[in-house]
């Protein structure tokens, strides 16, 4: 499947250096001068199991704002090969087997609810129109594995901003793709989730500057296993928050019921917070394996609260229980 008709290629001369989406062969030409702003090498071909148009992008900053951290990045291949995306079985070697089978191009994303301008995006609008960045994120899964990842994205709240959320939108209810012929999780996985595969975040949390819309990662377009076209991150919540090939985002007034929620809501709470003072009913989340992680070398290392980011979100829960609104 070719990504052509998603990424027309456009005469260098058209492209601002930070917001620009790059064709292969335009990058080619460009990347010399181009270099110096921070476009990543592109090594692997262009396909749907490994993602791979490169993109132009800023590069993350070492700041305190938890937009980059020093720790080891975790090799590309591990976050390719070992995922969770339900919609195409439950084995981590699933989606990498089967995400191709899921075409991203064409692609649009339907923002509606509590909103002054409801409306739909492209996804050719959404790469020409938000200068992409860099954000090196730890994500930890509820299952107490993380990884360290570099996504390309932008901040979900600049999305949110062009689609004018009214005063009475309180919470943000996101969707996936739910196509059975292309997802053959959906077939197999009758009863357990309800699809499509729904996520929600409070409007303040979906505001706040860590909250990502992905579209890359390490300096490329998403391979279909990790959420292509588009996915969200939220780097201090159990990675099933992150959900992956949104479809739609809704404004609303109350707090929406999430997949994970309707499947066992004594085991997924709404908030979703790493917190390793609260365990899992069936497992400890006091540490976590990071990828690479094998039986002899389980790399295990403590789980810190909020994933590590308290001093950037600490302050959105302050008059909250959060053994309670686990
Ligand atoms: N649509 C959808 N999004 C999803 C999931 C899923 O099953 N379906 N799994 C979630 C879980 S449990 C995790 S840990 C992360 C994993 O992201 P990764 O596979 O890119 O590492 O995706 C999240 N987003
Ligand atoms: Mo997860």
């Amino acid at each position: 499947m070719s990504n052509k008709r998603l990424f027309p290629p456009v005469a260098s001369s058209e492209i601002t250096p930070e917001s620009a989406y790059l064709s292969r062969r335009t990058f080619m030409r460009a990347s010399a001068a181009l270099l110096t702003t921070g476009i990543a090498a592109d090594s692997g071909s262009a396909s749907p199991r490994t993602g791979g148009e490169a993109l132009n992008y800023q590069r993350a900053s070492p700041s305190a704002n938890g937009f980059h951290t020093a720790e080891d990045q975790t090799p590309q291949d591990d976050v390719a090969a070992y995922c969770n995306f339900y919609e195409f079985g439950t084995e981590k070697s699933d989606p990498a087997s089967y995400a191709h089978e899921m075409s991203v191009d064409p692609w649009s994303i339907e923002v509606d609810g509590e909103v002054s301008r409801p409306g739909k995006l492209h996804l050719e609008d959404i790469m020409s129109g938000f200068d992409l960045e860099e954000r090196i994120y730890r994500l930890r899964c509820v299952e107490a594995w993380s990884m360290v990842v570099p996504w390309v994205g932008f901040p979900l709240a600049k999305l949110l901003a062009r689609f004018e959320p009214t005063t009475r939108a309180r919470y943000v209810e996101f969707s996936t793709l739910y196509d059975s012929q292309q997802m053959r999780g959906t077939r197999s996985l009758t009863g357990l989730i309800e699809w499509p595969y729904r996520e929600g975040l409070r409007l303040d949390e979906a505001l706040h500057p860590l909250t990502l819309l992905s579209v890359g990662m390490y300096g490329k377009t998403l391979p279909n296993q990790n959420g292509a076209p588009i996915r969200l991150v939220v780097p201090w919540k159990y990675g099933f928050k992150s959900i992956k090939s949104i479809v739609k985002i809704r404004l609303v007034e109350k707090q929406p019921v999430t997949s994970w929620e309707l499947f066992a809501p004594s085991e997924y709470g709404f908030y979703s917070n790493v917190n390793p003072e609260v365990d899992h009913p069936r497992w400890s989340q006091k540490s976590e394996r990071r990828l690479p992680s094998t039986l002899f070398r389980p790399n295990r290392i403590e789980t810190k609260k909020f994933n590590g980011y308290e001093e950037q979100v600490a302050s959105l829960y302050t008059s909250m229980d959060l053994k309670k609104q686990y």
